[in-house]
């Protein structure tokens, strides 16, 4: 049995201190995904005790590329906290982060709680808005190299989330054309489709991985639905910025080095 409480500290103070730790699984046996996800819980639960607030849940893995580019084929989840959020156009300061990935995304806000198995209506009835999005990822592990569990624990490897503007939750996310620029170089194009077919199917599994949880999605919250494309390295970039035909665009820049 994994030391939970341990290993969510020591996750909380690598995503804090932006410094790298060993990957968990390996060093101390392999770790169930029942043991990982309670060690994300606690290792927010730090957060949630200095002052952040929970403001959604983010989904990995529900496409194609991303399930190609890290060698793991499960759909896992990850908690949003008030201290991920940054604003469309806003700096993020580059000492926050260890070796951090931007990936281009659909995002949904609710306006209705979300738990169990919802079929696809009862999903869509419960979006307040959508919106292009841009999720950087930082895993807290060397290399950013992990298993599944370590990588559950490590909430998924979300650090921060750019939403853009959001619009009216009629507005069809099935097939939106996205082009992710790093300083001003077309990095990854692809198409919202290519998250579970529909991003839309990746809030029906939200609302039931999470449900499994005991956790209920609430009104409010942003739901991250997934990189639509592999993620592209931020390095020493200064601006990123995605273009999501009629979902507008959305981006950030960054100040600072890294620590
Ligand atoms: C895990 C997070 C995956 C996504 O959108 O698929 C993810 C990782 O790749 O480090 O956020
Ligand atoms: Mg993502």
């Amino acid at each position: 049995m994994a030391d939970i409480a341990a290993i969510a500290a020591r996750l909380d103070a690598a995503a804090r201190e932006a410094r790298a730790i060993a990957q968990i699984t390996g060093q101390e046996g392999e770790l169930s995904l029942a043991d990982a996800y309670a060690i994300q819980r606690a290792a927010i639960a730090h957060r949630l005790a200095r002052g952040a607030a929970l403001v959604g849940v983010k989904m990995g893995f529900t496409s194609e590329a991303k399930m190609v580019q890290m060698g793991l084929t499960d759909q896992i989840w990850g908690r949003l906290t008030s201290d991920m959020v940054v604003a469309n156009g806003a700096a993020i300061d580059r000492a926050r982060f260890i070796h951090p990935r931007v990936e281009p995304e659909v995002a949904v806000r609710l306006k209705a709680p979300l738990a169990g198995e919802v079929t696809r209506e009862e999903a869509l009835a419960a979006v307040d808005a959508v919106a292009a999005a841009l999720e950087i990822i930082d895993s807290r592990y060397e290399n950013f190299r992990f298993a599944l569990g370590d990588v559950v624990a490590d909430n998924a490897s979300s650090s921060a989330f750019v939403v853009g503007p959001w619009l009216s939750a009629t507005t069809d996310v099935a097939d939106v054309a996205m082009a992710m620029r790093v300083d001003d170089v077309v990095v990854e194009t692809g198409s919202s489709a290519a998250i579970l077919g529909d991003p839309i199917r990746s809030l029906v599994a939200a609302a039931r991985l999470a449900g499994a949880a005991g956790l209920t999605l609430q009104p409010g919250w942003t739901i991250m639905l997934g990189g639509a494309t592999a993620a592209a390295a931020i390095g020493s970039a200064r601006a990123v910025s995605l273009d999501a035909a009629h979902l507008g665009r959305v981006g950030f820049t960054i100040a600072g080095e890294a620590a």
